[in-house]
């Protein structure tokens, strides 16, 4: 690299991003790789890699990969999550791939897999959203099966001590890091975790990009309500060209800033996935002011080399990243307040 040339990366700030991880001058993308939010984030990983390591898409690894928590009953995504406040368990999801194809389903109800039936809307309509009784129309006739209207057993007792007092107030939402070789961690009364999505994002070795999120949304929400991981743009955004990212953590405020959509287009703008997440919490952290230490945002993202990033409002939030046999471990993410 000619020295003048390496003055002016330099200059511009890039100097230490662009040459990291150069080999003969030339970028050595890591993938495939698959990162996704919080310690559920490891076995939903491990289904990802399974696809990845073997050649598949980008695109169904990440719909195989948020499969495993929307199907692990006493978890925080999925029909064994905490209800709204008027008792039933409401499911948001989308998921988008490399073409910018996306698709959506919020306030879903009695349906396992809300990320498959955003996947059927993606490929089967000409819609990107579907929502409420229509969303779950759809899933019937698609051939999903409907489920009892049955909380969890953890969901009912949560449901029932919340009812004592009532209250309508977001959590922060953050997990023990400590706790950091348990890919199933523990409800966070009980010390460990109080969250409610997982959101995941792949490349594939063809180098194609691939994204989801799925929750149960805050536990007792006002009926009806949504929050980000549904909606493109805020808890989830693909773009083939430069990278992709998604939220957790509160949605009205992921939203206000179409958060995911910004991680991406501040990636463009050639920061790091890290850094780019990182401007993004510092905007709302901007917007919110004083109020910011009462919330929880976290981002994640990855881009065209396979660097991954993550940053948060307040500390404990972690995220998993996967890209070997032998290389799917959490990290830590870097806190602004
Ligand atoms: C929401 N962003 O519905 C979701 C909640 C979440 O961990 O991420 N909880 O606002």
């Amino acid at each position: 690299m000619q020295r003048r040339k390496f003055l002016h990366l330099s200059s511009l700030g890039l100097g230490a991003f662009s040459f990291k991880g150069f080999a003969g001058g030339k970028m050595a993308a890591r993938k495939p790789i698959v990162i996704s939010t919080w310690q559920t984030g490891i076995a939903a990983n491990a289904a990802a890699w399974n696809v990845l390591r073997n050649g598949g898409r980008a695109l169904d690894a990440v719909e195989q990969g948020v499969m495993v928590t929307e199907a692990s009953q006493n978890c925080c995504v999925g029909l064994g999550a905490n209800p709204d406040r008027d008792g039933f368990v409401t499911l948001d999801s989308c998921i988008m791939d490399e073409h910018a194809n996306c698709g959506s389903v919020a306030f879903l109800e009695r349906i396992k897999h809300p990320v498959s039936v955003a996947r059927r809307v993606m490929e089967k309509t000409p819609h990107v959203m579907l929502v409420g009784s229509g969303a779950q129309q759809f899933a019937v006739e698609q051939g999903f099966p409907l489920e009892p209207q049955q909380l969890s057993a953890e969901a009912e007792r949560n449901y029932k001590e919340w009812l004592r007092k009532g209250e309508y107030k977001p959590v922060i939402n953050i997990e023990n890091t400590k706790s950091q070789t348990s890919s199933a961690p523990k409800r966070f009364d009980n010390g460990e975790w109080n969250h409610d999505t997982i959101g995941m994002v792949a490349m594939d070795a063809a180098g194609n990009l691939s994204g989801s999120c799925t929750t149960s949304g805050q536990g007792f929400k006002m009926r009806g309500r949504l929050g980000d991981s549904p909606i493109i743009g805020a808890g989830l955004f693909v773009d083939n060209e430069v990278g992709a990212a998604t939220a957790t953590g509160q949605g009205e405020d992921v939203i206000r800033i179409c958060g995911s959509h910004l991680v991406v287009e501040l990636m463009r703008q050639g920061l790091s996935p890290e850094a780019a997440c990182k401007k993004a919490v510092e905007r709302i952290i901007r917007i919110k002011g004083s109020k910011a230490k009462e919330i929880q945002v976290g981002f994640i993202a990855i881009n065209k080399q396979g660097q991954y990033g993550g940053y948060c409002i307040q500390k404990g939030f972690d995220f998993a990243v996967c890209y070997a046999d032998d290389k799917n471990f959490l990290v830590d993410g870097k806190y602004l307040l």
